[in-house]
């Protein structure tokens, strides 16, 4: 098993202009500095797979990352890894789609459904803070349930959430299941998976997730306790924000969670 990631984004150091600094050296060093400091995430991706599916995947998330809503990349980072560790398996959490016509409906519908599980209203505030910052991070935010504290070491990368993969025959039936919802998209299935990979963490109580693609305005709550509820309208449409917000334990062990969440392989059977 491999695992494969990428990584789009986009240097945004030129718009800043360094005025007045003449010595070409001087310049240069700052430009890499700047472009590595400043540059935005553009998309994002990543799976498990077999040898055999290497060439095809990645060239299915370079193309994914060249036509991107987000706009142009200037750097793609693709990393293909090779799997040791015997991957736990888990069960896909089960969809259900709300009706919702607007923002503010879908923030009523969240914080109900958020405070049923026990979460704080300030840490649903503070997660909404995250989910319409102006700054789009490329990972997700951890808040702690109870005191809405953020504890997710790097604010603007993230937690990230990777390796997980999925059987053929249950990638298959989520397929069929998907389609008859109208709903069978890359989107839908990459999302229910790294939620139902975060929702098997014991101290992963929810998540809250706004796409950060302009054209996209569909996000979802999701948790153990009651799945993964698709929510229309989460954001209007032309709008670049987005993110991912995971309410946790107060008392959680917070190294291990990410340890689970971006280095442990999952399968979804
Ligand atoms: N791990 C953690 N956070 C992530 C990851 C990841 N692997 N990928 C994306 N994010 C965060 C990051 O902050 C992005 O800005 C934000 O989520 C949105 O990412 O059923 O497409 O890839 O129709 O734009 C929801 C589907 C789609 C709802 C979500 O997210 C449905 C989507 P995007
Ligand atoms: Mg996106």
């Amino acid at each position: 098993m491999w695992s494969i990631r990428m990584r789009a984004s986009k240097a945004i150091s030129h718009q800043l202009s360094v005025v007045g600094i003449k010595k070409l050296k001087i310049r240069k060093t700052l430009d890499s500095k700047l472009s590595t400091l400043n540059s935005e995430h553009i998309s994002g991706a990543e799976g498990i797979c077999e040898e055999s599916e290497i060439l095809k995947v990645s060239g299915e998330y370079i193309k994914r990352a060249l036509t991107h809503s987000r706009g142009e990349p200037d750097k793609i980072v693709i990393t293909i890894e090779k799997i040791r560790q015997k991957p736990k398996t888990i069960s896909l959490l089960p969809v259900a789609t709300f009706k919702c016509a607007s923002p503010e409906e879908a923030r009523k519908i969240i914080t109900q459904k958020l405070e049923s599980l026990g979460i704080s209203k300030k840490a649903i505030d503070n997660g909404f803070v995250v989910l319409n910052s102006k700054k789009t991070m490329r990972g997700a935010s951890l808040i702690l349930l109870k005191s809405g504290t953020r504890v997710e070491p790097d604010k603007e990368r993230g937690v990230r959430v990777s390796r997980m993969g999925i059987e053929r025959l249950t990638e298959k039936n989520l397929s069929e299941k998907l389609l008859r919802a109208r709903i069978n998209t890359t989107t839908v299935k990459e999302a229910l998976m790294l939620a139902s990979k975060a929702a098997s963490w014991p101290d992963v109580i929810a998540e809250i997730c706004i796409s950060d693609d302009p054209d996209y305005t569909t996000g979802y709550v999701a948790s153990k306790e009651f799945g993964y509820l698709r929510i229309p309208n989460i954001k209007r449409g032309e709008e670049m924000h987005g993110s991912r917000v995971f309410f946790i334990r107060e008392t959680a062990d917070i190294a291990g969670l990410i340890s689970y969440l971006e280095r442990k392989p999952v399968i979804i059977i």
